[in-house]
């Protein structure tokens, strides 16, 4: 008998998942089908996508093979019978205070950054960058984590360091480059371009890192398919391009620019971005959304 999610202490919620204490060791965090766009969570919510990205944070832990929080799999017993294939049971641990992002590409805040600076958290770019060019090499470009509804606020390396040490920011620099120079080449393997990502650490009670939170997913990743990727322009995402392009279209109603929520999205388009959602996992994992579990 699995228990009920009401049985756990709720923690934390974010615009698209929630977070709840099983034991004073223990964490389940739950992803829902909720999808955000232009800093605002939409209507209706996109069938599956809970389970589908949390389908591709088990593939890539599992791809990654590097420390990680996950104490449990998909069907664990801990996790509430609605909750099954969208939640993650994972140790409890203290974690790093610090948005660790890698960039392969230059777009974004990032680009913001250069154009104002020639550089990207006190990282100097070569001069002439354009709009999704790629980086001669990854970097890392970290930022704070903002309380919900703001934007995380990019700083330098040097910054990190004076909060957490040198020892430590340089691990997190190592980890959060390796880690996503592993994933991009598994992904342009298989024609998807991981342009940037965002990882979250804890820390072993040894100090060692340890990769948490959800990883590699459309929601924490920039995902561009390979075979339409131009630079010199905005690269159309391969998750949510759909949903903002009905958002900007005339048939919406909606302005951008105005601070009104957006309208309900159509049924065709919450089937359209839930095929995408399951696309994407089908091209990263070479694996059957249908073999996921669920509830
Ligand atoms: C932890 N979060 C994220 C969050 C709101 C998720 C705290 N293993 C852990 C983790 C993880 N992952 C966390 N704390 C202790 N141990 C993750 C940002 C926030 C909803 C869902 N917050």
């Amino acid at each position: 008998m699995r228990p009920a999610l009401d049985s756990y202490t709720f923690l934390a919620s974010g615009k698209v998942r929630e977070i709840y204490q099983i034991d004073d060791d223990t964490l389940l965090m739950v992803a829902s089908d909720r999808i955000s766009a232009y800093d605002h969570v939409l209507s209706p919510a996109i069938p599956d996508k809970g389970r589908i990205l949390t389908a591709m944070s088990f593939f890539w832990f599992d791809a990654l093979g590097v420390a990680d929080h996950l104490v449990g799999g998909p069907t664990d017993d801990r996790i509430p019978a609605d909750c099954v294939g969208r939640s993650m049971v994972v140790r409890k641990l203290p974690m790093v205070p610090v948005e660790c992002v890698a960039r392969g590409y230059l777009t974004g805040s990032g680009l913001v950054d250069y154009r104002a600076s020639g550089a990207v958290c006190g990282v100097a770019l070569p001069a002439g960058l354009d709009e999704s060019d790629r980086l001669p090499e990854p970097i890392f470009t970290p930022a704070t984590k903002a309380e919900q509804g703001d934007h995380d606020e990019n700083i330098s390396f040097e910054t990190v360091a004076a909060h957490v040490g040198d020892r430590l920011a340089g691990a997190l620099r190592d980890a959060t480059l390796d880690i996503y120079r592993r994933a991009s080449e598994l992904a342009a393997e298989r024609g998807i371009i991981l342009a940037d990502t965002k990882f979250e650490f804890g820390q072993d009670a040894d100090g060692s890192l340890v990769l948490a939170d959800e990883v590699l997913t459309p929601d924490s990743s920039r995902y561009w398919e390979a075979a339409t990727y131009m630079p010199g322009r905005v690269q159309p995402s391969f998750d949510k391009q759909i949903v903002r392009n009905w958002l900007t279209s005339p048939e919406s109603g909606w302005d951008r620019a105005s601070d009104e929520t957006p309208p309900a999205l159509p049924p065709e388009v919450v089937s359209r971005a839930r095929d995408r959602y399951i696309e994407a996992y089908e091209w990263i994992s070479q694996k059957s959304f249908d073999d996921w579990p669920q509830g």
